[in-house]
């Protein structure tokens, strides 16, 4: 048997995906011959994107949409799905955070948050799981975090939903696995992108991620793109249900 972790064929839907994590992923998707359906809040700003990928000679199409709003997330897998003829490979980047104290943590941020990081993730794998059921055939793939299995103070809303993440994962992965669609999650640690320039930017808490990664330095974009394509491939056949941590060992190390 040959292992293939190609995309070739397939259509990968990443949401979140006009920078950082999320357009890693979908370029290295794009990269292994997938059609890459680029999304965020800003159409255009998708669109961009995806036209630089072309460019590259990349297959790439754009759809748009504020996951806070859930008529803007049902909308989604039908844009994708009249863009470039089906969803193949979900997966559910976009996020949201807020950071406060809890006595400034406001009934609306945490609602944001948990509408951005579940609520639309919930929405999004119902509709493309029923795409992909007739064909036999998906990849689901949610953005979890460290913090789906530890946390950190200030960020209450974030860290519940990355925890359910891992939780809405395992209960689909049992109810899909038999119909050819596997769902996993991706783990990111500590991530250099623009999402976190607030830690960047703080003196302590960038030496802290530093010397308390065992690989020694913040995570790249880049590197979630592997596990992406990996899970999103015939060789990840077998894996089903899992969190994926990619977090340079941090959550291992104790010190
Ligand atoms: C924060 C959070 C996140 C982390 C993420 C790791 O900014 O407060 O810790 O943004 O980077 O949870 O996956």
């Amino acid at each position: 048997m040959t292992i293939s972790f190609s995309a070739a064929g397939r259509v990968a839907l990443v949401t979140g995906s006009t920078r950082g994590i999320g357009l890693a992923m979908a370029r290295a998707l794009a990269e292994q011959g997938a059609i890459a359906v680029l999304h965020g809040r800003n159409e255009a700003d998708a669109e961009a994107r995806a036209a630089e990928l072309r460019a590259d000679g990349l297959q790439a199409v754009a759809v748009g949409g504020d996951l806070a709003e859930p008529e803007n997330t049902r909308a989604l897998v039908p844009a994708a799905i009249a863009k470039a003829g089906k969803v193949d490979i979900l997966i559910n980047n976009a996020g949201a955070i807020h950071r406060a104290e809890l006595a400034e943590h406001t009934e609306a941020d945490w609602r944001h948050v948990v509408e951005v990081n579940l609520n639309a993730t919930f929405l999004l794998c119902q509709a493309a799981a029923g795409d992909m059921r007739p064909r036999g055939w998906g990849r689901i793939i949610n953005t979890a975090s460290i913090h789906s299995v530890s946390s950190r103070p200030t960020i209450p809303a974030y860290v519940s939903t990355k925890h359910a993440i891992n939780g809405l994962t395992k209960a689909l992965a049992t109810e899909l696995g038999s119909t050819g669609i596997t769902v996993n999650a991706i783990g990111p640690g500590y991530i250099d992108t623009e999402f976190n320039a607030a830690l960047i930017n703080n003196e302590s808490f960038d030496a802290m991620v530093k010397s308390r990664t065992p690989v020694g330095r913040w995570g790249h974009s880049d590197d979630m793109a592997g596990a992406a394509v990996f899970l999103a491939s015939d060789a990840a056949a077998y894996v089903n249900g899992h969190l994926l941590v990619v977090d340079g060992g941090m959550t291992t190390a104790l010190y």
